[in-house]
């Protein structure tokens, strides 16, 4: 049984404010969640020594550590001599060996004879009455098959090693399929989330020289049909080095060919022998470049070499899933997001996990589309973010209610904190109080999870993503790049090179120097602050650009959200720093309720309850009610555009990868 702490609330001892621009800290959370002896006992990692043992082997020999991990968790087709050549800012992992991150996904398997195993399971979008529009399944001998054949097409329309390919798909097997035929054959692709404007799309086939898009005529989304092929030719007309483009039909509705250049999948691609072997590839061969946007300007191309993302795509896979053969595991991610290319794609298929993949949105047809599929597939583990869980406590209990989730086991958080009180529900409501939660922390630049519970040993607190896995090395530094008092928020920065981490932006040296490695000599630079205490557990503060400043504290962004949150009439909040004469900044918080009037009343209510739960310096002084937060597409709020909201300031910077624009134009409006 979990056993939770006396303590069933956060409390609340401000601390003094300090000088060397690290983040005072004001939230205390004590509660603390250990997974049960019967998890424990199956677990993968399932001892504490266990863990110490990887963690000091990585962090005292690393060659030795990744050397003998490479050997044993991918397939060598030629060995590597060196492990790793650091001359920071670069690294190369694995040195003139040669693998493919195809084949160690898939090939793998079936030459294991675990060929007959399911790799995919697919749900794709469902009709109204609830009944699915479509299902498939594809076990790792069919994805082979598969695979092989868009790779056997690629290379017909020109595609080699060292050519770039945009996908911009639906949700679909063939999405994961086109990502891995790249990968067989040594082409780079390039996602581009299937929302994005033509704009966006000729932007990111600009900036990477694109040879050819991959794409399909339409998507299923909330009941709908919404054309991509059309966006694609309207990006296409300014993607002069775009020469082909790929159409999967999928919606069968309208979809204008364009003669020399159009071809559809089912002419190029289905009717291929599919033998097609992978291609042995150099360790620092490109394998994907994916676009993230940056606080302003273009958007940063990240771009992952072969081997070392492969390694810890799975490695890290392996750890924090607890992976085990008869798991039924779900990430309902989207492949155009870091965690769809890690966490549905190269980790668990490199596991020989069993995966389930989604098409459509949590509340279509109805808000209990999550559960029903936990239901129906007995799902064992799932990965979400915190954008869907308070979603889901927003709708309501009974929509989890109607379903049986017993099957689940574990459960998992990334893309931004996690509130505690949205931890609690998620604890409560869809683990039962049985499933331990792994809070994941890691970023596209870092290619795989950092920092996470290992869920047989690790006893969680509501609101930390606990500690590094074996090979991070993180470190916390002041504004000068001194090492802090950790107790203190500070920047966080990783002082170790791991196999995951980013070998470049795409075509711009100098921006990833300036942004990644020029604040603190030879350690990589997160962008996030933190701050680690007594029990060295990790508590994500929140971007660096994000901290508030009044009266000279510097506070976190994520501890006043998780004040308000904490409110039963709140569902979201955000909170941002506005200029204030006196104060440098005031504390300005939108926020989303149920069903409360947007009254004096409430606000003030709200403002007491942030001074009673973490102390009046972080008291709101505008609260400001709104029916959505904008976000990003992966589902974070997007505080840089509430910024100027608040400051009333003309937007600034990029919004490409903003999800509605129109939640943002309603703020604005009521200006
Ligand atoms: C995987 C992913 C990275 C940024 C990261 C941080 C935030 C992600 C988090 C988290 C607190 C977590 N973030 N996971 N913050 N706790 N568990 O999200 O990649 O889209 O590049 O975003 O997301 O701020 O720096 P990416």
């Amino acid at each position: 049984m979990p056993t939770a702490s006396a303590s069933e609330s956060s409390s609340n001892q401000p601390e003094s404010s300090n000088a060397s621009g690290s983040i005072d800290h004001v939230l205390v959370e004590e509660r603390l969640f250990h997974p049960s002896a019967e998890f424990t006992s199956k677990a993968v990692i399932s001892t504490e020594e266990q863990y110490e043992k990887l963690a000091t082997a990585a962090r005292e020999n690393p060659d030795e550590f990744w050397r003998a991990e490479a050997l044993e968790h991918l397939h060598w087709f030629e060995p590597f001599d060196t492990v790793c050549d650091w001359q920071p800012p670069h690294a190369k992992w694995f040195v003139n060996g040669k693998t493919n991150a195809c084949y160690n996904s898939v090939d793998a398997h079936v030459a294991a004879g675990r060929g007959d195993r399911t790799a995919i399971i697919w749900e794709g979008e469902p009709v109204e009455d609830g009944q699915p529009r479509d299902q498939r399944t594809l076990t790792y001998a069919e994805l082979q098959t598969e695979v092989a054949k868009c790779a056997e097409g690629l290379t017909q329309l020109g595609i080699g090693v060292g050519d770039v390919v945009s996908i911009y798909m639906p949700m679909t097997p063939e999405l994961a399929v086109a990502m891995l035929a790249c990968a067989r054959i040594g082409a780079i692709h390039s996602v581009i989330f299937a929302g994005f404007s033509a704009e966006s799309i000729a932007e990111r086939n600009n900036d990477a020289s694109a040879k050819l898009v991959i794409t399909s005529d339409g998507l299923y989304r909330r009941g709908k049909v919404l054309p991509l092929k059309a966006t694609v030719d309207e990006a296409l007309e300014k993607s002069p080095t775009v020469e082909k483009c790929l159409v999967l039909r999928r919606t069968g509705d309208d979809a204008p060919m364009q003669e020399g250049r159009d071809v559809w999948w089912h002419d190029v691609v289905e009717n291929q022998p599919g033998q097609m072997a992978a291609e042995p590839l150099d360790s620092e061969t490109p394998l994907f470049i994916l676009y993230t946007s940056g606080s302003t300007g273009k958007p940063k191309g990240i771009l992952h070499t072969t081997a070392g993302y492969n390694l810890w795509a799975k490695r890290t896979f392996e750890w924090v899933f607890d992976h085990r053969e008869d798991d039924i595991y779900w990430c309902t991610a989207d492949c155009g997001w870091i965690t769809g290319h890690s966490y549905i794609v190269y980790g668990p298929l490199s596991a020989g996990a069993t995966c389930l993949m989604y098409e459509g949105a949590p509340n279509f047809p109805a808000e209990d589309r999550f559960w029903d599929i936990v239901e129906r597939h007995k799902v064992s583990i799932l990965y979400t973010a915190p954008t869907a869980v308070r979603a889901f406590i927003k709708w309501g209990d009974e929509h989890v209610d109607k379903h049986d989730l017993s099957s689940l086991r574990l459960l998992g958080s990334v893309g931004e904190g996690i509130n505690p009180e949205a931890w609690m529900w998620y604890h409560k409501k869809i683990g039962g109080e049985k499933c331990p939660i792994v809070d994941t922390w890691w970023q596209t630049e870092t290619g795989g999870i950092m920092m996470s519970p290992l869920p047989g040993i690790t006893p969680t607190k509501p609101g930390s993503c606990t500690r590094p896995l074996p090979g991070v090395v993180p470190s916390i530094v002041d504004e000068l790049g001194n090492s802090v008092d950790s107790e203190h928020g500070g920047k966080l920065c990783i002082s170790q090179p791991w196999p995951g981490m980013l070998r470049g932006i795409y075509g711009d040296e100098e921006r990833f120097v300036e942004q990644y490695w020029s604040d603190v000599p030879d350690k990589y630079l997160t962008g996030d602050n933190a701050r680690c205490d007594t029990d060295g557990y990790y508590w994500i503060m929140g971007r660096i650009d994000d901290v508030i400043n009044v009266s000279g504290h510097r506070l976190s962004t994520i501890e006043v959200e998780s004040a308000l949150v904490s409110h039963p009439d709140v569902c979201e909040a955000a909170v941002v720093g506005r200029p204030h004469d006196l104060k440098g900044q005031a504390i300005a918080a939108f926020v989303t309720s149920n069903d409360r009037g947007h009254d004096d009343e409430f606000r003030n209510e709200l403002k007491q309850h942030v001074r009673k739960q973490i102390g009046a310096l972080a008291q709101p002084d505008d609260i400001r009610f709104t029916a959505a937060l904008p976000k990003t597409r992966s589902g974070k709020i997007m505080r840089r555009l509430l910024r100027d909201v608040a400051a009333g300031r003309e937007l600034v910077g990029d919004t490409s990868t903003l999800e509605d624009l129109s939640s943002l134009a309603k703020l604005r409006e009521e200006d």
